[in-house]
């Protein structure tokens, strides 16, 4: 009866009746339906999160979790597998496809895992590599001393400009002749640029380096063609799917056809077991998605959203890291309104608005505090909105910052964030 209850109170489609589900686990059923509420009424700005489709969830939530499959299409350790090669085959054929890359492995099971089994196939423990730090706009991944990565190889960094806050390739040129490099990392987690590919392998080969590049943030825009590819530029190539992709949770790496059996056998048995292949269905179906017109529409429309977003931001005075931005994300330094990220980060949360709290170079603040917050448009461009929202959107983070401790205002501001959301529902209930 209960059950009956729920399903009938609105939540009545294949994904979010559950009928199985909240029989078994009611208190869990509760706990995805407030999720799924929180989503509907906030406007998700955090940069390296996105709506995946109803599609990439049914592949997800599917039987192709009961299958061990450790190797490759062709050649696994276990029996069984004759399906579910054709599905990984499906996901990787469509990758190489879509990214013009030599060869695709779609196990990793994140992006950090991908950046650890890229890194291990050619790398040894103690390899010097130069990448962009964590404090400069870099991932955890290129090099933190808390991570794998800082821990395992030798890591320098290359900054960006004090002056500009943005790449200066002729520095970053004279890093890696100072530290001869085995392995050069491009991409980023908060860099509000595009990057110069050419530059990157340029400089890699001047210095007998090989060139990966981290696109788990920008993979969607070079997919729809709203951004530079790197693929022709790189040697390695790694990406999250759950990002500007809108797929599962997960990463891929690509490279040329001459590392393609060594990042195999560095992904499995390297640094990982069994694929999970409900995932690869879903990457194999988010790979399709991203093939047709829709997406092209899509991945445009983020850039011009940030553009608006970050226009819309600085004609109100709110003064953003290099100035505002190439891609689908931007920095808002908070210094101007003496405030710090995490009390920003969880007053935004009250009236409605996810951001996350960020740091950026010459910051002054820590990493858990920093003095700044970031933004994207991935998410809410997903939701269909377009610049009229973004701007919008810019007002209600602008009064949010300048009459930070007015409880009218955060009043006023969660009132429009929901009329906002409620105008541009998620895909999952209807
Ligand atoms: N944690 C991710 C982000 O938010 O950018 C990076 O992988």
């Amino acid at each position: 009866m209960a059950v009956q209850q729920q399903v009938t109170a609105g939540v009545h489609n294949g994904l979010t009746a559950k009928p199985a589900l909240r029989a078994a686990d009611p208190e869990l059923a509760a706990l995805m339906d407030d999720e799924l509420t929180r989503q509907e009424e906030t406007l998700e700005l955090i940069p390296s999160e996105n709506l995946a489709s109803v599609a990439v969830l049914e592949a997800l939530g599917s039987w192709l979790n009961n299958k061990y499959a450790e190797g490759v299409p062709g050649k696994r350790y276990y029996g069984g597998c004759q399906v579910v090669d054709e599905v990984e085959n499906l996901a990787r054929d469509r990758c190489r496809e879509l990214f013009g890359a030599d060869h695709a492995n779609v196990q990793p099971h994140s992006g950090s895992q991908a950046n650890m089994a890229a890194y291990a196939s050619v790398l040894s423990p103690g390899d010097t590599v130069l990448g962009m730090a964590l404090d400069q706009g870099g991932h955890l991944t290129h090099g933190s001393a808390v991570s794998f990565s800082g821990r395992l190889y030798n890591f320098q960094a290359y900054t960006v400009s004090d002056t500009t806050g943005r790449l200066d390739y002729d520095e970053v040129r004279a890093r890696a002749r100072q530290v001869s490099p085995k392995m050069i990392v491009a991409g980023y987690s908060s860099y509000p640029r595009l990057l110069d590919f050419a530059a990157f392998e340029d400089i890699a080969r001047e210095v007998g380096a090989l060139l990966l590049v981290d696109m788990a943030h920008f993979a969607g825009l070079v997919a729809g063609g709203a951004h530079p590819s790197p693929v022709p530029h790189a040697d390695f190539v790694t990406f999250t799917t759950h990002k500007t992709m809108r797929g599962p949770w997960g990463g891929v790496i690509m490279c040329r056809a001459a590392h393609a059996d060594a990042v195999d056998k560095s992904v499995c048995p390297g640094t990982q077991g069994g694929p999970q292949m409900h995932a690869i269905a879903a990457k194999a179906v988010m790979f399709k998605q991203c093939q047709g017109p829709e997406f092209r529409t899509y991945a445009h429309q983020v850039v011009s959203n940030a553009a608006a977003l970050a226009w819309g931001l600085a004609s109100r005075g709110i003064e953003l890291t290099t100035g505002g931005t190439d891609n689908h994300l931007m920095v808002i330094d908070l210094r101007p309104f003496n405030l710090r990220g995490r009390a920003v980060q969880t007053a935004f949360d009250e009236v409605g608005i996810t951001v996350n709290a960020n740091a950026f170079p010459g910051h002054g603040g820590t990493p858990y505090n920093p003095n700044g917050i970031r933004l994207g448009s991935p998410s809410v461009t997903s939701r269909g909105m377009g610049e009229a929202e973004m701007d919008e959107i810019a007002d209600l983070v602008s009064r949010m910052l300048r009459d930070f401790d007015d409880q009218t205002t955060r009043a006023l501001v969660r009132q429009r964030s929901l009329a906002l959301c409620r105008r541009f529902p998620l895909p999952y209930r209807s």
